[in-house]
């Protein structure tokens, strides 16, 4: 068939297998803003008192809470199949737990609704990093096992209310990130470490501790799931795993086998408890005692728990056993134990072209070597893209006529598109949905309003209407080529 012989601007729907999933991601805290309203209790992000580039706040953010019913019309326009949004989690327990607060239910039965009546299937984060605040004043949230009881209640209580029409549930949204951002270096809520920014917790055991607890809180959501719903209600479960992809800054074995470690300490971390049932062996021998251990039960009901594998890809760096003594060696993703430093320069030439965010480097091919990756290491299990994506500089742009040129995004997507093309068709890789972050620029962790990601322009300078980016005539004439 066509694909990837087909040449570049040639892929399209069609070129992907029967029933592939195309959608566009975000999460509450990004978009919906009414912060204060219909009973929503404060979350560790809306007190969170890190650096935030503009100082802005997500009070509005988008204000997707009231225009909900706009923003799926812009989906539709597109052709998408699919939205992933996420539920606030103090939306539904302003307090964590206790009484359920049934206009939180309301607004994301309405939603749902909403999605389904335009033929768009909902594909639902339960924790996209907004922890109830009250989770975190009672016992520092994740940081202690009284969470997993209460996780399991806000996930089977989201199970019972929408899981009659919800069927792809995405239980977490990457824990590395916000293991490492807020328990190591700090730069995201709740903002414990011992580094830069912020003088509270441990560096050294927090990040192994919260990262067990979410592992341990998800073995008790699946097990439930598969016990109580599955059957019912038809539907299936995952969690959303960052992935950089690495190359060895050199050939030297120091390089070789930090690169890998760098994978290890990232990926592996989570898969490999999730489809083998205990960490990696590196992080084993590196980190000690330091790293929590699981009893064979645990280890059992975490075995093989995923229905799919979300993959969130947007990056490739290079690894290096040395430190650059570059801005890097702070943005640095992997935890110190890792001896691992991922940097974006081999000989100070930059990996790939550079997106805004100052950590987004665009290498296509990254994306077919960590499907690659995924599916020799892990015995080929079901993924889902369920983000990729870049904000584009011209975004900055002004007026927005000029800010809608998104030309490099264009390329972004065909280039990555081609390569998971490539992954599905030539080496065999299951994937079955592809999401873009994002359908609307939006309120970007640490970003604020300076990142634009958005397939969709928002100006905030008046009444945050949106505008279709080129992207957005792109992916529509892409979308509508006949599904195969
Ligand atoms: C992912 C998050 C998203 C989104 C995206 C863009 O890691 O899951 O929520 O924010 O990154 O990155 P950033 O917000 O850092 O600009």
């Amino acid at each position: 068939v066509v694909g990837i012989q087909a040449g570049l601007s040639e892929i399209n729907r069609a070129s992907f297998p029967k029933g592939f999933v195309f959608g566009t991601a975000s999460a509450a805290f990004q978009y919906e803003g009414a912060v204060k309203e219909d009973g929503r209790g404060p979350t560790i992000w809306d007190t969170f008192s890190g650096i935030i580039i503009d100082g802005s706040n997500a009070d509005v953010a988008v204000d997707q809470y009231h225009r909900y019913v706009e923003d799926i019309q812009l989906m539709k326009d597109m052709g998408m199949d699919a939205y992933r949004f996420s539920i606030a989690w103090s939306r539904i327990f302003p307090y964590g737990t206790g009484e359920i607060n049934q206009a939180g239910v309301d607004h994301y039965n309405n939603l749902i609704n909403a999605l389904l009546a335009k033929g768009i299937e909902p594909y639902v984060t339960l924790y996209h990093w907004d922890l109830p605040q009250a989770l975190e004043d009672k016992y520092i949230g994740w940081l202690d096992r009284r969470i997993i009881k209460d996780f399991a209640l806000y996930a089977e209580t989201c199970f019972e209310k929408f899981g009659d029409r919800v069927k792809n549930w995405i239980i977490f949204n990457e824990p590395h990130t916000f293991t490492v951002q807020g328990y190591y270096s700090g730069y995201e809520a709740p903002g414990r470490c011992s580094s830069l920014l912020c003088k509270v917790g441990n560096s050294t055991t927090e990040p192994y501790i919260v990262a067990h607890n979410v592992l341990l809180s998800y073995a008790t959501v699946a097990d439930s799931y598969r016990r109580n719903y599955k059957e019912k209600q038809n539907g299936s479960i995952g969690i959303s795993l960052d992935v950089k992809w690495y190359e060895p800054v050199t050939n030297a074995t120091e390089n070789i086998e930090a690169t890998q470690r760098a994978q290890d300490f990232q990926l592996g971390w989570f898969l490999d408890p999730l489809i083998f049932g205990d960490y990696p062996s590196s992080m084993r021998s590196r980190v000690g005692n330091r790293l929590p251990t699981f009893t064979e039960s645990e280890s059992a009901l975490l075995k093989g728990s995923l229905d799919f594998v979300g993959i969130n890809h947007y990056t490739t760096y290079y690894a290096s056993e040395n430190a650059t003594n570059s801005i890097f060696d702070l943005l640095n993703d992997c935890v110190s134990d890792a001896n691992a430093f991922a940097i974006p320069f081999q000989d100070g030439k930059p990996i790939g072209d550079k997106a805004n965010s100052i950590w987004l480097y665009i290498v296509p091919y990254g994306m077919r070597s960590v499907m690659k990756y995924i599916k020799e290491k892990y015995g080929n299990p079901l993924v889902i893209i369920t983000e990729n994506g870049m904000d584009d500089p011209n975004n900055l742009l002004t007026p927005i006529k000029d800010a809608l040129k998104d030309e490099k995004r264009i390329k972004y997507h065909t280039d990555y598109l081609t390569n998971l093309l490539a992954a599905i068709e030539e080496d065999g890789c299951n994937v079955k949905g592809y999401f873009v972050w994002s359908l609307l620029d939006n309120w970007e962790w640490v970003a604020g309003f300076t990142s634009r990601f958005g397939l969709y322009f928002v100006d905030y300078n008046d009444n945050l209407k949106r505008y279709p980016k080129n992207s957005v005539k792109w992916f529509k004439n892409f979308l509508s080529s006949a599904r195969s």
